[in-house]
């Protein structure tokens, strides 16, 4: 497979937003808006854009509230596919199948609601309307953009070509074609060095860098290949480069990963970010213009991640490419009629499908009490979680709110520490949350730390 081919199937796989357009912007449009001769206008009372996580999740929250009739919601989203991508990480670890993690999106949305599968060419606030890419146009009383982030394969040189051919031990856990790879190259060292990546920057979900480092690990060990208590006379050795300068962003978790990346020697290369992969060199930038090669033999690598450019470019993005909201209301900051949640907003809390949890419901009152033209005065705390699986068998279950400052759900009721890492936890991760979210989560019905919703 070329290196373009896996860029197109693995974005036309992704939960978000093909990325055809990021390829060949002006020849997709072109054809587009050609092909339509007769744009037309529909009206609907709440557009959402996106079908990710967030757009499923509001979406069926907002239509379970009974006050909406047939085609007043609209999807647009251009996939084919939803995907769990809190899964990827168990496909890198060989604990799941990545075809069962994903459903045609289609099926995933109740009939009452209107489904653009179509990408979304602009937004214009001012006249509350959004353009399709067939020159179509929409109208709304209140627009949510929930389109997610772009993972982008191009960030890194040499990346592409690396992911794509069959002979290389460059995998990644980040997209539906690559995290297979991880499960297979791990499998396959034998000997000499693994390296796993994050980049400086904003990525979703930032623990799974290191899952798929502690699983891989956990296997070697099991396989006599690596003896953290020897790791320097291992046939395998081990290093996490991160472009930040810890662990974790979360001082209480990043401790405790910390201690355990030391106990198990694990070499680790802070504030590394990887720019350049040639042959078997990695090449990372550090400091002022200081560059480091490392020769690997394995490399589970973290892309660079950044806004949508049809989001980064509209009006409502802040300089940074995200939508621009209020950090408790959701609401935008200029445009009271626009709403954003997840990946795609401007919400300073770690990107998770645990944070649609509880941005979710807030989101929905705030839209149905403006709707009503009452205050929009419910608030999220930043609630994210994080569960980070530090072996086979057990998983730290991270949770915390704005400012780092933890909010276990556990924690008090059981009277445990969650930076304990747990086989009820794991069991959580592996089992209970692809099944709370496909069966649950996406219908409307699932409020994570809060237990079932209730209308
Ligand atoms: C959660 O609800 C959820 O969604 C199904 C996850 O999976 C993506 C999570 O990782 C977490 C932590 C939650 C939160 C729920 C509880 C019970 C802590």
């Amino acid at each position: 497979m070329s290196s373009s081919q896996l860029l197109v199937t693995t974005a036309a796989c992704a939960a978000r937003r093909s990325v055809i357009t990021q390829l060949a912007p002006a020849a997709v449009r072109t054809f587009a808006s050609v092909a339509n001769v007769n744009p037309t206008t529909r009206n609907h009372k709440v557009v959402v854009v996106g079908g990710g996580s967030a757009g499923l999740t509001i979406s069926h929250q907002l239509l379970r509230k009974g006050k909406f009739s047939q085609d007043d919601i609209a999807i647009v989203d251009p996939a084919e596919w939803h995907h769990y991508q809190p899964g990827w990480t168990l496909v890198g670890g060989g604990l799941k199948n990545k075809e069962q993690l994903r459903k045609p999106l289609k099926s995933l949305i109740d009939p009452k609601l209107r489904f653009y599968n179509t990408e979304l060419a602009s937004f214009s606030p001012d006249s509350n309307t959004v353009t399709l890419d067939n020159g179509d146009k929409l109208t709304y009383e209140h627009l949510v953009v929930v389109p997610g982030i772009k993972v982008d394969f191009n960030s890194i040189k040499g990346l592409q070509d690396a992911l794509s051919n069959p002979d290389s031990g460059v995998s990644s856990i980040y997209g539906y074609d690559t995290c297979d790879k991880a499960d297979r190259t791990i499998k396959a060292l034998k000997g000499g060095q693994a390296i796993f990546t994050q980049p400086m920057g904003v990525v979703k979900c930032a623990g799974a860098p290191q899952k798929i480092m502690w699983l891989a690990l956990d296997h070697w060990k099991k396989s006599g290949l690596y003896d953290p208590a020897n790791p320097s006379s291992s046939p395998i050795h081990i290093t996490f480069a991160t472009g930040l300068p810890v662990m974790f962003g979360v001082p209480k978790y990043s401790a405790v990963l910390e201690k355990l990346r030391k106990e198990r020697g694990v070499e680790g290369l802070f504030a590394h970010d990887l720019v350049e992969i040639n042959g078997n060199d990695a090449v990372f930038s550090h400091g002022e213009n200081q560059k480091l090669t490392r020769k690997f033999d394995l490399m589970h690598v973290t892309p660079k991640m950044g806004a949508h450019a049809f989001v980064k470019s509209s009006p409502l993005a802040n300089e940074a490419g995200f939508v621009d909201v209020d950090e408790e209301t959701l609401r935008h900051k200029k445009w009271k009629n626009v709403w954003s949640a997840g990946d795609a907003s401007s919400l300073p809390t770690s990107k998770t499908a645990a944070a649609i949890t509880a941005q979710a419901p807030v989101l929905v009152k705030n839209v149905l009490r403006s709707m009503r033209g009452k205050e929009a005065d419910e608030e999220y705390d930043g609630y994210t979680s994080c569960p980070l699986l530090t072996e086979y068998g057990k998983v730290l279950l991270a949770e915390f709110k704005y400012g780092g400052v933890p909010k276990e759900t556990f924690g008090k009721a059981l009277r445990i520490d969650q930076a304990v890492p747990r086989r009820a936890f794991y069991h959580l991760k592996k089992d209970f949350f692809p099944w709370v979210y496909y069966k649950y989560m996406v219908k409307g019905t699932w409020g994570g730390p809060k237990g079932w919703l209730r209308d």
